[in-house]
This record gives structure tokens, sequence and C-alpha cells, in this order.
């Protein structure tokens, strides 16, 4: 007889390949051992642990999908989804500084960059020697990137770059800056700066509330100069930036789901233990309906994410497919993790039981690479052929 499996009702495992499930099963070890002991502290005192790009540089979870010529993994699409996934069930700010380095940095590079370009940053990125940021956001530009005003202004040799990027990932850190500016005829372009480069800062943005294990910060650029080697040569239009998007925005689909899984799992074990009312809380028909809200959500999602990982790894896959599930992982994930919070009471609260910063890191991963409403837009569109959003 076939038995409904709970924790994996549609045998997701199963669709894997071996090297898959390997690759899954590695990443959750590390996730669980690793991350997860640290992962309170690290939220609490917002503190961000820059030996966690070393580690994770020697398990190949940076740049899983890069080839291995230039220090990648050299996998597929399904297998940077399963990491995702695992890092995000212990904190979406690990997710964030493993996905940044992977898809936002590492992606352009292999994608636009010179042979001289990938193999100076590449392999150093893949082993977490150095640490890298992608700056697109500017502090009034934000969904709409394309009016952005920073600038790279043609001299000779290379590019004075001048402007400011906020809401960074690992800017304080970084050693390597992706940054996107438009030059002197308008086009946005990409460029590499490297960390010490004369009119280059990256404060910090001290005090938020979700994501505090991972640093955020600006990028200020007072003239900095960019040699023309340090240019992405071909590359011009938000197809740049947006091609890194496309990876990066796949990644959160399933990453949000781990997240929302561990509130599943964790919201399922309180209610069984938990007493009230002379009978475990698990037997009450309101408690027993959010958990099958919760896990017809999660394993629909999951296999929608697993459906888009083999559409790109068969070159098959529209760039309108990630938004509905970049949108769906994420607001579902959130409508989760306030169930789970709900579900445990007063407790749910308490960062001991890590509902609640689940559910603040979430509101941050519904709002970047492209807010939930900027994913219906761009569905809208795909559906009517009517942009919404401009004129
Ligand atoms: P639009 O007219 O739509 O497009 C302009 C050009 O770009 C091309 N394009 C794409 N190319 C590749 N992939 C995609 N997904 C693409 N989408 C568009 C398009 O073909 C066109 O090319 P061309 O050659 O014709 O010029 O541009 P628009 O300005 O109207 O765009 C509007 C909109 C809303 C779709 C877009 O601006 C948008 O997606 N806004 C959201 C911004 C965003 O996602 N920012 C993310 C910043 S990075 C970040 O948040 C990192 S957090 C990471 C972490 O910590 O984990
Ligand atoms: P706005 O664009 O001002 O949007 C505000 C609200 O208006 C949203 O609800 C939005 O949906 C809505 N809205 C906007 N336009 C429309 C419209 N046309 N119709 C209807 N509603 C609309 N960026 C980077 O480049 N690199 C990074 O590494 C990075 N990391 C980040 C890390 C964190 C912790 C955070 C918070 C952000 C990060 N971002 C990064 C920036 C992020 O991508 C932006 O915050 C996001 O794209 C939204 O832009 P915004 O904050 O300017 O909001």
């Amino acid at each position: 007889k076939n038995t409904f499996n709970w924790e994996d009702p549609f045998h997701l495992a199963e669709q894997l390949t071996d090297d898959e499930r390997q690759v899954s099963e590695a990443a959750r070890a590390y996730c669980q051992e690793r991350l997860l002991p640290r992962v309170k502290d690290a939220f609490l005192n917002e503190t961000t642990d820059r030996s966690i790009f070393n580690e994770m540089g020697e398990l190949g979870l940076l740049g899983a999908t890069i080839p291995e010529q230039y220090g990648g993994a050299g996998l597929n699409y399904v297998c940077y989804g399963l990491v995702a996934r695992e890092v995000e069930r212990v904190d979406s700010g690990y997710r964030s500084m493993m996905s940044v380095q992977s898809s936002l940095v590492m992606v352009p590079i292999n994608e636009f960059g010179t042979e001289a370009q990938k193999q100076k940053y590449l392999p150093k990125l893949a082993r977490g020697e150095w640490v890298g940021c992608f700056g697109l956001t500017e502090p009034n530009h934000g969904s709409d990137p394309g009016s952005m005003i920073t600038r790279a202004k043609k001299v000779p040799g290379g590019y004075s770059l001048s402007g400011a990027k906020m809401w960074i990932t690992n800017s304080p850190i970084a050693d390597v800056f992706v940054v996107w500016a438009k030059d002197d005829g308008g086009q946005i372009r990409g460029f590499i700066l490297e960390k010490g480069w004369k009119g280059l800062s990256a404060p910090a943005v001290h005090g938020k509330v979700g994501l505090r294990a991972s640093i955020t910060g600006e990028i200020v650029m007072d003239e900095v100069f960019c040699p023309e080697e340090n240019a992405f040569p071909e590359v011009r239009g938000l197809k740049g930036p947006f091609t890194c998007l496309n990876s990066a925005r796949y990644g959160i689909a399933w990453g949000a789901l781990g997240a929302a899984e561990d509130c599943f799992f964790r919201a399922r074990q309180y209610v069984m233990d938990r007493q009230q009312f002379g009978r475990p809380l698990a037997a009450n028909q309101l408690i027993q309906k959010k958990l099958a809200d919760m896990l017809t959500e999660i394993s629909l999602g999951l296999q929608g994410c697993l459906r888009l990982g083999r559409m790109k790894d068969e070159g098959t896959a529209s760039v309108d497919l990630t938004s509905i599930l970049k949108r769906n992982s994420c607001g579902k994930a959130l409508d989760i993790a306030r169930l789970a919070r709900d579900m445990m009471g007063g407790n749910g609260i308490s960062a001991e039981y890590g509902v609640a910063r689940h559910l603040v890191n979430l509101e941050v991963v519904n709002t970047y690479e492209g807010t939930h409403d900027v994913h219906a837009l761009i569905l809208g569109r795909a559906i009517t052929g009517i942009a919404a959003f401009s004129n």
C-alpha cells in the first residue's frame, strides 16, 4: 500500500539523481551541524561570520553552477536550488551571503567577463578567499533600476565611477564589487571594482530588523578609477544585471521554501508536545487545518521549483517563469512563518524557537530581488502584453 509521507508527500527526494541527492544531503549536514548552532547569536548580535565563506568554499557551495575550470563546482541548477533550500532552512541571511556570491557576482563574471577576469576572480570567489557584492539598487532607485544615476565617465585608460548604491548585501566586507553604472551614452554597463581603490567605500547599514546575520551596506563611489580591463566588454543595458537576477531569484524560490519547511517542522513538533485543555494542541481542528495549509503550499511550491530547475538545466525556462516562483515561494513562506509563530503562542516570539527570526527575514526576502508586487507586474505584462509600471 502506498503510504503518505508527511515529510515529503510528493517523494521529491526520489525525483532527484544520486548526485543531486548527495549534494542536498552534504549541504544539509553542513548547515545543520555548523550553521544552525551559530545562527541565534549571530542574529541577535547582528554579527556576520566571515569564515562562513571559507567553509562554504571548501564544500563547493559557492558558485555551484560555475564551471570547474574556474574553481566552481560545475553542478546543475537543480543542485544550486537544493543547496539554497538547505542554507535557508537555517537562515535567509546565510543564503543571502551565499547567493550574492554565487549568482550575483560569479555568474556575471562567468557570463560577461573576459578570460582574464574569469581567471583572476572566479577561483578566489569560489574558495571564499574573496567576498563579492552586487551594486544595482540606489537610494532613490530600487524597483526601477533603469533610472539609476551612478555614472561611469570615460577617462584615459578606463572609467571614472561616481554615485551611491544602497542596501548592498556583503558590501562592508567585500573584496570584489560588481557595480552597474551608466556610461557617457546613457547605457548601463558592469564594472568590477576592488576593495581599497581610491574613492571607494562601503559603510555598513546597522539596525536591520530582519536578516541580521547577513551584513548589508552602501557602496559609495567618488570618482573611482576603473581600468578598461575591469569593465565587462560586451553587455549593455538592464539585460546584464537581470541575467544575474534570474539565477538569484530562482535560488530564492527554493530557499524561501526551506525556511518555510523549518517553520512547519518546528510548529508541528510544538503542537504535538504542547498540552492545552488536557490534550495536545495538535488534536484541535483549527491547528490541523493550519498544518494542512502549510504542507500543501510547501509541497506544491517545491514541485514547481524542481520543474523550473529542470527547465533551466534544459535551457527551456522563460525568465517570467522565475517570477511566478520567486513571488509564490516568498509570499507563501511568509504566510507559513506567520502561522507557525501564531501556533507557538508566546514562545513563538522568543528567539529560542526560531520561527520569528524566519518571519522577519522573509519580510526582506519578499522585498529584495524584485518585490512581491513587482513580480506580479512582470507577470501581468507577460499575460497582457501591457507594462503597468512604465509609460
Ligand atoms: P524592461 O523593459 O523590462 O527590460 C529592459 C531590458 O532588460 C531585459 N530584461 C531581462 N533580461 C534578462 N533577464 C530578465 N529577467 C530580464 N528582464 C528584462 C529586457 O529584455 C530589456 O532588454 P533590451 O535589450 O530590450 O533593452 O525594463 P524596465 O525598466 O521596464 O523593468 C521593469 C522591471 C520592474 C521588470 C524591473 O526593473 C525589475 O525587475 N525591478 C526589480 C528590481 C530588482 O529586482 N532589483 C534587485 C536588486 S539586487 C538584490 O536585491 C539582491 S538581494 C540578494 C540577497 O541578499 O540575496
Ligand atoms: P521601492 O521600489 O521604493 O518600492 C516600495 C513599494 O512600492 C514596494 O511595495 C513596491 O512593490 C511598490 N512599487 C514600486 N513600484 C511600483 C509600481 N510601479 N506599481 C506598484 N507598486 C510599486 N540591492 C542590490 O542591488 N544588491 C544587493 O545586494 C541588495 N541586497 C539587499 C539586502 C537587503 C537586506 C535589502 C532590504 C535590500 C537589498 N537590495 C539589494 C535592494 C532591494 O533589491 C530593493 O530594496 C528592492 O528592489 C525594492 O526597492 P526599494 O527598496 O527601493 O523599494
